[in-house]
């Protein structure tokens, strides 16, 4: 088999894991990389020494490619988009938000660029700006998500761009993966299955949490106000839905309310308080029911996949 997506990137596998803030460490991208995938570094809120520590860890841990995430809402964008170029990191993808505003640096320094796209529109304007490929992330991901759902964004985003398209939002297993190839995807992103991976240095309460959920757990937030998120339901989402109510009714509402109410939410829940930390995870959350490692997790995401699809064409033959 060979994937357009491996070329580009020198990697062996289409799978690139969701660059998890506070979750997507060294330790989990590097064993992602060593495996054949793509390993993403999440800078999240991190500031640049934190990031730094975790580039030079990935670099301990395997010499194959990896990637780091920027989060442009992040106060450290800025510093983290200087500590790639300084660290010559090979990739790097961008998320919640548009980083047109840095592109010419990025390609000036040799990186590829693969920005997380939530629409046609910003795909289009992705492609212009020389981007590499785009990620197409549906609203069924954990975190912070946009407004369309994968099966009609990705479509759109392959037939609106010519640089390969990366699926993401809802895959979990062989059949989210085929799927996402079906609609044109070039490869998959996934973020929630990771998240129950041995490597991955998250308190037991989440990955419980996560191991336990239900297909209707993972619910989106702060879709009226403040930027809409997805996590696991608990005592958190239930502030957030009652604050959303209750501003709803005001004829000027505090919009800053929310951005404090998630404030340090994330790294809460990582450290174990699952009840008013953000559980952030995806709708397959409800799909995934044991802990692997991370080399099982791609060679089935693989396996299964092509069995999905060799079964599926013979029916249609
Ligand atoms: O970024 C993510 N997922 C995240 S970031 C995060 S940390 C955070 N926590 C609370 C509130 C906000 C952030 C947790 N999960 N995924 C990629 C993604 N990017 N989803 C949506 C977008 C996006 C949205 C708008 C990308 C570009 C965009 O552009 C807007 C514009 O200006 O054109």
């Amino acid at each position: 088999m060979s994937f357009e997506i491996c070329e580009l990137l020198g990697i062996k596998y289409p799978i690139f894991q969701g660059a998890m803030a506070w979750i997507a460490d060294a330790d989990l991208a590097g064993a992602v990389s060593e495996a054949g995938g793509l390993g993403i570094i999440a800078g999240g809120n991190a500031p640049k020494d934190v990031v730094k520590a975790e580039i030079d860890k990935i670099r301990t841990l395997t010499d194959k490619p990896f990637a780091v995430n920027i989060m442009l809402l992040s106060p450290f964008a800025a510093d983290i988009i200087d500590l790639v170029i300084e660290e010559k990191v090979p990739i790097i993808t961008t998320g919640a938000g548009n980083p047109s505003p840095y592109m010419e640096r990025f390609k000036e320094a040799g990186i590829k660029v693969v920005p997380v796209v939530p629409s046609v529109a910003l795909a289009k304007r992705m492609e212009k700006i020389g981007a590499d490929a785009v990620i197409a992330e549906g609203m069924e991901a954990g975190g912070h998500i946009g407004k369309l759902t994968s099966m009609p964004l990705v479509p759109q985003v392959v037939d609106a761009v010519n640089i390969p398209v990366i699926g993401a939002g809802g895959v979990g297993d062989g059949r989210g993966m085929a799927a996402m190839f079906m609609l044109g995807a070039k490869g998959v992103q996934v973020g929630t299955r990771f998240l129950v991976a041995k490597e991955t240095n998250i308190h037991e309460n989440y990955k419980q949490k996560v191991l336990k959920a239900r297909d209707i757990d993972a619910v989106a937030t702060c879709q009226i106000f403040g930027h809409p998120v997805r996590a696991l339901k608990n005592k958190l989402t239930a502030e957030f839905d009652k604050a959303e109510k209750e501003e709803m009714r005001k004829e000027v509402p505090d919009t800053e309310r929310f951005d404090k109410l998630g404030q340090g939410a994330l790294k809460a829940a990582v450290d174990g308080d699952i009840a008013y930390g953000s559980v952030m995870a995806g709708q397959i959350a409800g799909m995934i029911n044991k802990e692997e490692t991370v080399e099982e997790i791609i060679l089935d995401l693989m396996a299964d996949t092509k069995r999905v699809v060799n079964e599926r064409a013979q029916i249609w033959a």
